[in-house]
């Protein structure tokens, strides 16, 4: 171990002495799961458009679903920093594992578990834990994505159902789900509802020709007169308002998910730059190189210290929206710069799969984007320092 390094990768101001021995116990845990079965197949899987379904129950064993969430409904319990630490373990293996852990454990068990009756949660968080169902969280719509108050995915009341019309797209998970978190309007107010897989009028397909996440699943949602039971809607879940606050707990999770990405980047580059021979000298002593690794070294030191921040400010439940918004644009942004550098410092090899480096470039163009894009996370920091929205 180097100088720079503590015992889990790059860490320049030491953030990991802020981490207590049960945090590092679950990083470490992660980390060992993530080097021996996700790094040896997750090019292939990309390569394939395939998501390594057999990772599932192992996510599930290890806790990993709902972990934040009380241990009656399923979850772990965790606290902010380790939860955040998971998600930074995960994204170090791939955007597609962390993506799923977000979508499952969080997106779709915190909409319940916020949202929710006692018998919907009773229903649904013990088997999403333990992945005996999978979850998908459906707002995006094919005309409204940053602008989800648009949307036109309708709910009305029909002779003792709700029925459902209206089409969702570019969601995760979307076509394996078996329990589906949608949001449409009834009588014109946003409110979440949940439809189960085989519902007649649901159909749910594969999106195909991503060139980024491709180890995910990635589905259309439409729904023709589709009929749900009264008691599927979420009767918490009135107004936009309660899918942003779940937003917020999937942006906090990406914030420390992409450091994880970045890590891996810079660490392959600079194995790489060390081992590479140019003019007589490893590449790595170039002044040109060395600009780069400051450059990548200075922005993962700061979106670390970002995320510690973050998850304490979660722990004592004072964590505001636009301190999310300034973390994932922040880090995904950052992440997104560092993992280019590091492909120009592996030359022609940067675009090769047999390095991680092009493949977390890829993925991090959808992490850049989902979540809330870039351009959306600046104007909501714009909104809370001027206290004037740029959206209306
Ligand atoms: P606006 O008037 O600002 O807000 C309506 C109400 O909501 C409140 N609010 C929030 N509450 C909690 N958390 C937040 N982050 C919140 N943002 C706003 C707000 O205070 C207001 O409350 P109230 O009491 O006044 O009614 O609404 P707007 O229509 O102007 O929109 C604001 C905007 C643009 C920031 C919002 O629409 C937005 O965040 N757009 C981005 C959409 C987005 O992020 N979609 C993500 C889809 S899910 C996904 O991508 C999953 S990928 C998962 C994976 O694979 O990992
Ligand atoms: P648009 O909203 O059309 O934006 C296009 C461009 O315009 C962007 O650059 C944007 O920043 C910019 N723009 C928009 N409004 C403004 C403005 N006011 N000012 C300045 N610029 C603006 N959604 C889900 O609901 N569930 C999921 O599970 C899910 N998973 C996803 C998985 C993948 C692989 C991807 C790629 C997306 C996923 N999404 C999911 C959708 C994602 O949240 C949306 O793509 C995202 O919110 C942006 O919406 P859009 O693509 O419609 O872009």
């Amino acid at each position: 171990m180097s100088d720079h390094e503590t015992e889990g990768g790059i860490d320049l101001f030491e953030t990991a002495a802020e981490f207590n021995e049960e945090e590092k116990r679950i990083r470490d845990t992660v980390r060992r799961f993530v080097d021996e079965r996700v790094i040896p197949i997750i090019a292939d899987h990309f390569e394939n458009g395939t998501f390594p379904s057999e990772l599932i129950p192992i996510l599930a064993e290890m806790g990993l679903l709902g972990s934040q969430l009380p241990p009656e409904y399923g979850g772990s319990g965790l606290g902010a920093l380790a939860y955040g630490l998971v998600m930074q373990e995960l994204e170090r293996g791939d955007s597609s594992l962390r993506s799923f852990v977000t979508v499952q454990g969080t997106l779709s068990m915190y909409s319940i578990y916020s949202y929710g009756t006692e018998e919907q949660k009773k229903k649904w968080l013990p088997r999403l834990a333990k992945a005996e169902a999978i979850g998908c969280f459906a707002l995006t719509e094919p005309d409204h994505g940053s602008d989800p108050a648009g949307m036109v995915t309708t709910a009305r009341e029909d002779s003792g159902a709700f029925v459902l019309n209206g089409s969702k797209m570019w969601i995760t998970n979307g076509a394996i789900a078996d329990v589906a978190i949608v949001w449409a309007k009834l009588d014109g107010e946003v409110q979440g509802f949940l439809v189960e897989k085989g519902t007649p009028g649901f159909t749910a397909l594969e999106q195909k020709h991503k060139l980024s996440l491709r180890a995910s699943h990635t589905g259309e949602l439409y729904f023709n007169d589709c009929r749900i039971p009264l008691e599927n809607r979420l009767p918490k879940a009135v107004g936009l308002k309660a899918a942003l606050s779940i937003l917020n707990e999937a942006r906090f999770g990406i914030s420390f998910g992409v450091v994880g990405a970045a890590i891996n980047c810079f660490e392959t580059a600079l194995e790489y730059a060390k081992g590479r021979t140019q003019f007589d000298r490893p590449i790595a002593g170039f002044q040109i190189q060395q600009e780069r690794f400051a450059e990548m070294a200075t922005e993962i030191t700061k979106a670390q210290l970002l995320c510690i921040r973050l998850a304490q400010l979660k722990d004592t439940g004072t964590l505001r929206p636009a301190q999310v918004s300034l973390a994932k644009r922040n880090n995904c942004m950052q992440a997104l710069q560092i993992a280019r550098m590091a492909r120009q410092i592996l030359g022609a090899n940067g675009i090769s799969l047999e390095y991680p480096v092009m493949r977390h470039l890829c993925n991090l163009e959808t992490v850049v984007t989902y979540e809330g894009t870039h351009d959306i996370h600046t104007l909501a920091i714009g909104r809370e320092v001027t206290g004037i929205s740029a959206f209306k």
